[in-house]
């Protein structure tokens, strides 16, 4: 749910990067740090331990100036994909604006994928939310590992409902596809805040204090996006 700070003329969005352990989120976010100018951005925040790297989560904060007058922040989070951090994943997926699957292309984790998946759906379900009212874009990553599966046998597996999800092959490693996935997931994100506004009438130039923003249920379409742009939506 984006928060609106009016005296401080700063609107906040939380897109979180799920998927299963070792699929390539902390991976997106290191790289989307190192492409942006430190101005832009905050440094990468690493919970995880060498011990257990999947047990705690990433953030990474940045700047855009998508919204006239305001500071436009992006967080972005990484979440354990497994049951066994539900905890973890429930209290980052609070709130979530938007949501990034990041799927391991690699044939013997196909199952990992699916369980991620299933359990990002319940999890959102039971903070009240639902993956159907949420801006979400899945990405396909390791396409250059020799054991990727065919990108048609994962959009079969992860990408099949009626409405189709936006999808990515992408090298995390390398970068490709990286900015080009937070690039759409934040438009789509900018879209349905853009549509709260005009039917809650929520106004950023009025002298009200800001209140956070009620939950939006709209979905627009995503727009194409230019590949590996080193800057976020304008
Ligand atoms: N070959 C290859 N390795 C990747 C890619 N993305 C991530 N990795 C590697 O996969 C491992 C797990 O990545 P990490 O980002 O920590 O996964 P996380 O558990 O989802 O945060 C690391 O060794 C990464 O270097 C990719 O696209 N291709
Ligand atoms: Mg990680």
């Amino acid at each position: 749910m984006a928060t609106i700070r009016k005296e401080q003329r700063i609107l906040c969005f939380k897109i979180v990067y799920c998927g299963t352990a070792l699929s390539g989120k902390t991976s997106n976010l290191k790289l989307v740090h190192s492409k942006l100018d430190p101005s832009g951005r905050s440094e990468l925040v690493s919970m995880a331990t060498a011990a257990d790297r999947t047990l705690f989560f990433d953030f990474l904060s940045v700047e855009t100036s998508a919204m006239p007058g305001y500071r436009t922040l992006f967080q972005l989070y990484t979440v354990p994909g497994q049951v066994t951090y539900n905890a973890t994943m429930q209290m980052v997926l609070k709130q979530a604006d938007g949501i990034v699957f990041v799927a391991d292309s690699q044939m013997d984790r196909q199952r990992d994928n699916l369980q991620s998946w299933q359990n990002l759906e319940a999890n959102l379900r039971l903070n009240g939310s639902s993956i159907d009212q949420l801006p979400v874009v899945l990405q396909y990553n390791k396409r250059d590992l020799p054991n990727a599966a065919p990108v048609e046998y994962l959009e079969f597996l992860l990408n099949n409902r009626t409405k189709r999800y936006v999808s990515f092959e992408a090298d995390a490693r390398q970068g490709r596809n990286v900015l080009a996935t937070l690039n759409t997931v934040s438009q789509m994100v900018l879209n349905q805040f853009h549509d709260r506004m005009l039917r809650e009438r929520i106004d950023l130039e009025s002298d009200e204090p800001g209140q956070p923003a009620p939950e939006s249920r709209t979905e627009r379409n995503q727009p194409q996006v230019e590949e590996q742009e080193p800057s976020l939506v304008a």
